[in-house]
């Protein structure tokens, strides 16, 4: 990426003219950087349709854990409500009333909720669309943001559907979703797609193309951001966190072994600690093994908290992120970066590194 290349670049010639402060401070900056690009997603959708319970799924908080969105079967949302995501501030979910309870016409609406922050909407219904959900995306159109149409509580539909002889889930679904299209088509929306999503349910139905037509849409810059807050709903998700987290690794061990190839007593040693810290604390955030995520998933399962520290390693095997693939890439890329340069010494320093922060 041209941004790293620059800043390595930068970096280097601050260490060759001896100026560690600033090679530091840069390095600091394109760390902050990384983990700084904001990423603000509006839901809306009419009262009772689920927005607040699909903000806290998309956060991993259960609906009535502290910080999480009040939800419930009477109407809650009433104003323009931020939640940041826990482990990525820079994340934020909108929980905005529904257009609906505020009788706004769609551009007054969408100025007063601060339309321009967004980078993209997530209309819910747990019906039809209606005239107000079509409105407020013709306007979001118009403003040039993006929206994309989410049919909620199809686990519902499905428990329903299943009482009858002649059940077929995937015909329920069709039917669903062309009802869906159609409504929205006859509302004047070209050729509209609909996501089919069970909240309580990630994995199933329509969320995983939903996040995979969210990431294709977003600029390149932002879609590990929002990779990153995705839940671990399926291994292919698991797959590409490893992925980004192994090109970020890989950067940041490059810088590490360029600054420990110009002998500075003291920097390489923080630098080090401070880029490996920074990159497992990412690691651990990223696939839900910090403390109170394992806390919650202790308790959402059941199953007792000690247990599923040992469980939750295979699904990270089964993406092959383990301990020891972190040393091969942390000291293949200080062979590489290298080009000789650097001594071993400087490798297995590395390497301890990344042992004591898992230990
Ligand atoms: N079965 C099922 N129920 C859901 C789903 N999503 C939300 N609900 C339930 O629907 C009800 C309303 O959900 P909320 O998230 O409070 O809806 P809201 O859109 O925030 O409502 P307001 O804040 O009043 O506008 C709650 O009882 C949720 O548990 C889902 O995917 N499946
Ligand atoms: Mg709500």
């Amino acid at each position: 990426c041209s941004l790293n290349t620059s800043v390595t670049q930068t970096f280097s010639k601050a260490l060759q003219n001896n100026d560690t402060a600033a090679a530091a401070a840069k390095i600091q900056e394109n760390l902050k950087q990384q983990n700084n690009i904001p990423l603000n997603i509006a839901i809306t959708g009419e009262s009772g349709s689920g927005k607040s319970t699909f903000v806290n799924a998309f956060r991993e908080l259960c609906d009535d854990e502290e910080g999480a969105a009040p939800t419930g079967v009477t109407e809650t949302t009433s104003e323009v409500t931020p939640y940041p995501h826990p482990n990525y501030p820079n994340v934020t979910f909108w929980d905005l009333p529904g257009i609906g309870t505020t009788n706004f016409p769609a551009k007054k609406y969408l100025k007063l909720v601060g339309f321009q922050k967004f980078d993209f909407f997530i209309i819910i219904s747990d019906t039809r669309f209606r005239e107000n959900d079509v409105k407020l995306a013709k306007e979001i159109q118009k403003m040039k943001k993006k929206f994309y149409f989410v049919r909620t509580k199809i686990d519902n539909n499905i428990r329903d559907e299943k009482r009858k002889k002649d059940f077929n889930e995937e015909e329920t679904l069709t039917k669903i979703r062309e009802d869906c299209v159609q409504g929205l088509s006859g509302l004047g929306i070209k050729s509209p797609q609909v996501f089919l999503v069970s909240t309580f349910e990630l994995h199933l139905y329509d969320f995983p193309l939903l996040q995979q037509t969210l990431e294709r849409d977003l600029p390149s810059n932002k879609r590990d951001t929002l990779l990153f807050v995705m839940p671990n709903i399926n291994p292919e998700i698991i797959i590409k966190k490893k992925k980004s987290f192994k090109r970020r690794l890989y950067w940041l061990a490059t810088l590490s072994a360029l600054g420990a190839a110009v002998p500075v007593p003291g920097l390489s040693i923080a630098v080090d600690v401070a880029v490996l810290a920074g990159a497992v604390t990412h690691y651990v955030h990223a696939f839900g093994l910090d403390v109170p995520s394992l806390a919650r998933l202790s308790d959402r399962t059941g199953v007792p908290y000690a247990d599923l520290c040992a469980v939750i390693l295979s699904p990270l095997a089964a993406a092959k992120i383990t301990i020891e693939l972190l040393m091969k890439v942390v000291t293949q890329v200080g062979r590489t970066a290298s080009a000789g340069l650097i001594s071993s010494h400087h490798h297995i320093n590395t390497g301890t590194n990344v042992m004591l922060l898992f230990r």
